[in-house]
């Protein structure tokens, strides 16, 4: 008895030690087309970008948005200060990707660590929106344009999804794409500037 008292108490610790570890493992994806923030920082078209060069996988925050999640201001950087380039609007000076207004686009993630996943949605600001402000919540549509349902599946580590961005538009905008988690309390941000 006393020896499977102190089998069973050892066991614990073994078995707390990957749930921590899963609290602060370094990430796990990013939108590679049409190209976000992070994935031109990371491939070197923007520079003075800070730690995110290294790790665009890693813009993990709390999940909930809108309700929840980072804080105005800091979505593009999913609420993480080491990441507050990405809120940086350079004066409107992110490289654009062209957007047919009103027309399909593909949005495709590059995934290294392949969540349960409730959902991937976008998001994109409002027209009134200005290339040299910070995104906020009251700049985005409030209904994203395009939500894709995985109900807990673990997606593939390449995944694309298709849909009609909003009609009637021109200039710049941002997208902002949540990836949202089924089994942590996190989602991962991702912020795409485009021109229609
Ligand atoms: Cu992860």
């Amino acid at each position: 008895m006393r020896t499977r008292t102190i089998l069973t108490a050892m066991a614990v610790p073994a078995v707390s030690v990957p749930l921590i570890l899963a609290g602060t493992a370094s990430g796990h994806g990013w939108v590679t087309s049409p190209p976000s923030r992070a994935a031109y920082c990371a491939n070197g078209t923007v520079t003075n970008c800070g730690e995110i060069q290294w790790e665009p996988q890693s813009v993990e925050g709390p999940k909930g948005f809108p309700t929840r999640g980072p804080a105005d201001g800091t979505l593009c950087a999913g609420g993480n200060s080491r990441f507050a380039e990405l809120d940086d609007p350079r004066g409107g000076a992110w490289p654009t990707s062209q957007l047919a207004s009103g027309a399909s686009k593909t949005f495709t993630w590059k995934l290294t660590a392949r969540h349960a996943t409730t959902s991937f949605r976008y998001f994109i600001t409002k027209a009134s929106w200005s290339p040299s402000q910070k995104i906020t919540r009251a700049q985005l549509e409030s209904t994203p344009f395009l939500t894709v349902p995985y109900n807990g599946v673990q997606p593939g580590s390449v995944v694309s999804h298709t849909g009609t961005v909003p009609g009637g538009r021109s200039g710049r905008a941002v997208v902002l794409a949540v990836w949202d988690i089924a089994d942590t309390g996190n989602a991962f941000y991702q912020c795409t500037d485009v021109t229609f």
